[in-house]
């Protein structure tokens, strides 16, 4: 696992600090595919987390997104919506869903 805050083997992609059984982090993941939106996920450790997932956020929980310029999104709700206002192809954002109810 790396500890680099920026990502140097995929300039210009945001990095995903993720946890792969987190639902907060399964949001922010199904968000993100669904946009279409690449990103450079870093899996870690809850019980040993980067440094740099500390940095970017040190209240230190999963998801957090840091942007390629240096901004943090460390709500999986506020990275939902940053990526469907990227790319929302099935209007989850927006659409109807009352027929879900
Ligand atoms: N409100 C946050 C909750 C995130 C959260 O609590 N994630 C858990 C993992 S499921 C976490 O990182 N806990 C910190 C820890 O276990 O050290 C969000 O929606 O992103």
């Amino acid at each position: 696992m790396t500890d680099r805050p920026s990502s140097p083997e995929n300039p210009g992609l945001p990095v995903l600090y993720s946890f792969r059984r987190c639902p907060y982090a399964i949001r922010a993941r199904l968000a993100i595919a669904r946009a279409g939106i690449c990103v450079e996920l870093r899996e870690v450790f809850l019980r040993d987390k980067p440094q740099a997932l500390i940095d970017a956020s040190p209240k230190a929980t999963v998801p957090v997104l840091v942007l390629p310029d240096g901004s943090v999104i460390d709500e999986s709700f506020d990275i939902l919506i940053w990526a469907l206002d990227i790319n929302d192809p099935d209007d989850w954002l927006h659409g109807d869903h009352s027929d879900l109810e």
